[in-house]
């Protein structure tokens, strides 16, 4: 609790207090408040003997355990939680009566939790795989959950098809293979025979599906929401994050690489940085279209397998979400947090978009087997916190004590309370949107154009975009083994463009496609990831040091690093000093086997050697040759120039040879900022 100060702390922090416990310097006890006396031995008939009934310590402890596992997500099951804080840059009362967006710099406290959709619980960080990026706002007018993706659009337009969809991408039934991707022939036999999935599968081969860093992606709600002010107005609405780091990917060699070195690559780069203080930052931003102008785009606004183009529907940035707090406990908070779209407050209503009125639907659903009943409000990660008051009671595990003997509405023993409260008393009013229709299973006509949008992302791309693309389906379509599938998936993206099918088809050996790309010209330069910022903040440099090292040639490298918010390793043969010339000193943290080139954002070369030379310049080679081909910063001090030499990297864009250009850390700082050097060609 050391950390927490007192004043700095959100309402929902102190509420969390009154559910915290510390075991430390406290005497060990049954779950009945009995201390024990003994915990190593289980109660037995003679010392070899058998165990006796009665051990009621060893029953418990047993049962307990035996009972710890409760059902992963059945989507989105690996995910990690922390804690923050939003706060409204402006008020937005004329677009919603909110209260959390009403006011200037008012606060609310928030709980975040990011996620990959496809991998069991303990699969990794880095697959190729869209991530989850759910918020819960605990407003004073209760909870606001923004259950969002990375990407602003999805697979499938209509819920009812999301058991197909998520059966299809898990691994295949018979045998459980492959894990955490959609490189195998059920998903893409998916793909190809629900075409509605072209535009998001797009955004899934692009770098977007492999974020650097959890702060340097973006969220999106993708569904239809409508904003409601005091006077009953209504606007479509569509909500992003913007990472205050921008826009950052691996590529998918560095990935698989990293996956194998630390698995839990992007949450302990969170966890890391939130204690350090950096904290990850996003702003809120808000995409409306008046009522009036729901027919006036060539997509539907309501069809989730299509973004909203900036360009034509700017994002209005209303706010800034900051994480400041990781979790206590993960299972407490992070695996119990029940997330919900449907948790709204007065100002915020939904659309008809298909797909979200089934998500209104399956929340709750699973939460009811997941968390074993239907109090999981009353789980402290889940509690508003701002009083709740209903007829509801009982139930598995029900905590709240209601005292009186009226359960039910209307009453005249509570003289009928808990009462609704009436609309200018906050009560919930739903938008009264005028429906009719007949009953009928079908989609409307404005949702059939698959192709126009997912051509309009590729116009849009820069070439190391569209070049992963390529990369990325002659991976994943090569994984297919059903020559028919690989067949129908090239011919379904020539919709898309035909060269980039055809580079695909040759890189996999299937026929060219039959038919051309859609005639769509439009494109939205703020899909592309080419123009975003650049900070060096919490980038990561690997410095590889020997015996003998230049440290002269370092020179103020550390301190530069340090002032731009770029944490550095020495790495070497072994942990430990390192000694260099003319007495300089090194205390390597990490050796060429603890750690990885791709776990950095570029490596700084100064030279020297180990016990087994040849083995410290393989070690070395390998590292640079890594980073140099992830187009990532390969910085090189003067005694350095030996071992850079005898790697593959070449002198280029993002090769900083000391002496070259004037003040070495400072450029080296302006290339880490700078992060992937695209330009480099090979
Ligand atoms: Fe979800 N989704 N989803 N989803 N989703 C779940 O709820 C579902 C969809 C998203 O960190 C489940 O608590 C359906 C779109 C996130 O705990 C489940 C459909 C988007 C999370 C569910 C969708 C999302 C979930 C599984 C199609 C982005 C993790 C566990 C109609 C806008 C929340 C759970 C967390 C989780 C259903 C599509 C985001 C089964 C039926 C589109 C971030 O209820």
């Amino acid at each position: 609790m050391d950390k927490r100060q007192q004043g700095k702390r959100t309402s929902k922090d102190l509420q969390l207090d009154h559910f915290r416990t510390d075991d430390r310097n406290k005497k060990l006890t049954t779950n009945q408040g009995l201390k024990m006396a003994e915990d190593e031995h289980s109660l037995t008939a003679g010392d070899r003997g058998p165990t006796l009934m009665e051990d009621f310590h060893f029953r418990e402890k047993m049962t307990h355990f035996d009972h710890e596992r409760i059902p992963e997500r059945v989507v989105h099951a690996r995910g990690f939680g922390m804690h923050g804080e939003f706060e409204a840059y402006e008020s937005m009362e004329d677009y919603t009566k909110a209260a959390f967006l009403s006011e200037k710099g008012k606060k609310t406290p928030v709980f975040a939790r990011i996620s990959t959709v496809v991998g069991q619980r303990g699969s990794t960080d880095i697959p190729r795989d869209v991530r989850g990026f759910a918020v819960k706002f605990y407003t004073d007018e209760g909870n606001y959950d923004l259950v969002g993706n990375n990407m602003p659009i999805f697979f499938i337009q209509d819920g009812i098809k999301f058991p197909d969809l998520v059966h299809a991408i898990k691994p295949e039934p018979h045998n459980e293979i492959p894990q955490a991707t959609g490189a195998h022939d059920t998903f893409w036999d998916f793909v190809a025979n629900n075409q509605e999935t072209a535009n998001q599968v797009m955004w899934l081969m692009s770098p977007r599906a492999l974020p650097r860093s959890y702060s340097m992606m973006e969220g999106f709600s993708i569904n239809t929401f409508r904003f409601v002010n005091a006077k009953g107005e209504a606007r479509f609405v569509r909500f992003h994050w913007k990472p205050v780091l921008g826009v950052h990917s691996f590529e998918w060699d560095e990935a698989q690489k990293v996956t194998g070195n630390d698995p839990d690559f992007n949450r302990r780069e969170l966890w890391t940085n939130i204690e350090m203080g950096n904290y990850p930052e996003w702003e809120l931003g808000v995409q409306m279209i008046e009522e009036k102008d729901e027919f006036n785009f060539d997509f539907d606004i309501l069809d989730a397998t299509k973004f909203w183009p900036e360009e034509e529907i700017p994002v209005k940035i209303i706010g800034k979400m900051t994480l400041n707090r990781n979790v206590d406990n993960f299972f407490a908070e992070t695996e119990q947090a029940a997330f919900h779209p449907g948790h709204v407050v007065p100002g915020i209503d939904f659309s008809n978009d298909p797909l979200l009125q089934a998500r209104l639907f399956s929340y709750t659903d699973t939460q009811l087997i997941r968390l074993g009943g239907p109090n999981f409000h009353e789980l402290p990660i889940n509690r508003p916190v701002c009083p709740f008051h209903n007829n509801q009671r009982d139930g598995y595990g029900r905590q709240t004590i209601n005292v009186g003997n009226v359960s039910y509405h209307k009453n005249s023993l509570a003289d009928n309370t808990p009462s609704p409260a009436s609309e200018e008393e906050g009560g919930y009013v739903h938008y009264q949107e005028k429906v009719e229709g007949r009953k009928v299973r079908a989609r409307s006509d404005s949702f059939k154009d698959h192709f126009s949008q997912a051509r309009m992302f590729w116009n849009s791309l820069a070439d190391f975009e569209k070049m992963h693309i390529i990369e990325a389906f002659s991976f994943e379509i090569g994984k297919v083994k059903n020559q028919n599938v690989r067949q129908q998936v090239i011919d379904m993206f020539a919709n898309v463009d035909r060269d980039m099918a055809m580079a695909v088809a040759k890189n996999i050996n299937a026929n060219p496609p039959k038919g051309n790309h859609v005639q769509y010209d439009k494109k939205s330069p703020a899909v592309s990831m080419a123009d975003t910022v650049r900070k060096p903040q919490t980038r990561r440099a690997g410095i590889i040091v020997g015996e003998g090292f230049d440290g002269n040639g370092l020179g103020d490298v550390l301190d530069k690093l340090k002032e731009a918010g770029i944490t550095a390793d020495f790495i070497s043969e072994r942990q430990g000093t390192i000694k260099g010339q003319d007495g300089y000193k090194a205390e390597a943290n990490q050796t060429f086997t603890t750690t990885n080139a791709v776990l950095y954002d570029g490596l700084i070369i100064a030279g020297g050697t180990g016990e087994n030379a040849m083995k410290f310049k393989m070690n070395a080679s390998e590292f640079i040759n890594d980073t140099f081909k992830h187009y990532k910063t390969v910085g090189v001090t003067e005694g350095g120039k030996e071992l850079f030499a005898q790697s593959m990297a070449q002198e280029g864009p993002g090769v900083i040879m000391a002496g070259a250009r004037g003040d070495f850390g400072k450029a080296l700082v302006e290339s880490f900022a700078r992060y992937k050097h695209y330009e480099r060609k090979f």
